[in-house]
């Protein structure tokens, strides 16, 4: 992949951001101003942000509660983010969670489900739904090594080959799920063996190399997007901090830790582009006071926003009556799920079916 130098730059930022926005989540955690647990991915930036950056507008993503750098490639604001961490009135959940349980069908992003592999049958539909209306758009889906062995991911990655989905399944091995390592979870060496047995192209890379991920992914992206079905790329990486704030991480042995630590995603990235002259002193502080100042934005955004109405805390729980179903296609303009709210407004969104658009749908 050939990445022009404003390009690679851009890349640094998001993963920077990403960064940026999770230490400052977990200091407003430690101040009890975020209430809840907080799980971060420091460690993982290269393979969100590196597997993000090769979809196109209008692709479809399916993320899972680490990947913020895939949100904030996508375009999610910075202050929407942290209005949903400190869960506000106008977050995109208004208030009703605290987490990434975040998605937003006209950016494409359809928000996960919080039991593991569960959101990946799901993007089995979506990635259907495209096919069916022939479009050239994908969907790319992520999880981590614990999903792998639930029947979910299982049952995603076989209806997925033998429907020839345009699906990319991204999997995010940080070594542990939890506290469970992954000698306790499978007996393979790498998690891309499962997509052969599958009938699908599979390939593990070091996930702390953006150029590895991102040269992955899009040829993963390139062979669903041409119509030979679904790909699958396991990012081997590793999540610096505990599986939440409360979790010290004491059961990872400090010789693993210290390796992973010298292999820094964002380190090594940012070594590269001193390297190659792309990246300057300079040029770093004027980034580094950026980055500070949009998040000392969304901060302080979130925080003069209202609180959720409690007069309303018994609406949006429940679904509407009435068919489920995406209008318009995903991560388009017009896209609107009949169970979503729109957060700007609050309101639900009111789908009118043409007679013969609704027959045909039923
Ligand atoms: C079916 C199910 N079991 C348990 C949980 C609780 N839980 C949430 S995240 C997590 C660890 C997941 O590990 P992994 O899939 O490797 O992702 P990671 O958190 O390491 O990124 C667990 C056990 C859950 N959400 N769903």
């Amino acid at each position: 992949m050939e990445l022009e130098r404003a390009n690679l730059l851009q890349i640094y930022r998001f993963m920077r951001l990403t960064r940026a926005m999770e230490d400052r989540i977990r200091t407003l955690f430690l101040q009890g101003r975020i209430v809840g647990g907080v799980y971060t991915a420091q460690g993982h930036e290269a393979t969100t942000v590196g597997a993000a950056m090769t979809l196109h507008d209008g692709d479809c993503i399916v993320p899972q509660h680490r990947d913020l750098g895939m949100h904030i490639v996508r375009r999610v604001s910075p202050r929407s983010i942290m209005c949903q961490w400190l869960a506000r009135g106008n977050s995109p959940t208004l208030g009703r969670d605290g987490q990434m349980h975040i998605g937003d069908m006209h950016q494409g992003i359809v928000p996960m489900i919080s039991m593991l592999g569960e959101s990946l049958p799901v993007a089995c539909g979506v990635a259907l739904t495209m096919k069916m209306r022939k479009r050239s758009t994908i969907v790319l889906a992520s999880c981590g090594d614990g999903a792998t062995n639930t029947g979910s991911f299982h049952e995603a990655l076989n209806f997925a080959a033998v429907q020839k989905l345009p699906l990319v399944f991204v999997i995010e091995n940080n070594g542990y799920a939890y506290s469970t390592p992954t000698s306790k979870q499978f007996a393979i060496q790498n998690l891309s063996d499962r997509a052969l047995a599958y009938g699908m192209p599979g390939r593990s890379v070091d996930g702390n190399d953006i150029f590895a991920v991102m040269e992955a992914v899009e040829q993963a992206v390139d062979h669903a997007r041409s119509g030979q079905g679904p790909a699958l790329v396991e990012c081997k990486t590793f999540r610096v901090r505990g599986h939440s704030e409360a979790d010290k991480a004491d059961y990872v042995p400090e010789d693993v830790r210290a390796e992973w630590l010298k292999k820094d995603p964002i380190q090594r990235f940012e070594n590269y582009l001193f390297q190659e002259d792309i990246l300057t002193e300079a040029a770093r502080g004027e980034i580094d006071a950026q980055i500070k100042a949009t998040v000392d934005d969304a901060v302080h955004f979130a925080e003069q926003s209202p609180a959720p109405d409690e007069t309303t805390v018994a609406q949006y729980v429940f679904a509407p009556d009435g068919p489920i179903a995406i209008v318009g296609e995903p991560g388009a303009e017009n896209a609107q799920h009949i169970n979503a709210y729109d957060s700007r407004t609050g309101q639900p969104f009111h789908i009118v079916y043409k007679a013969e658009e609704a027959a045909g749908r039923r």
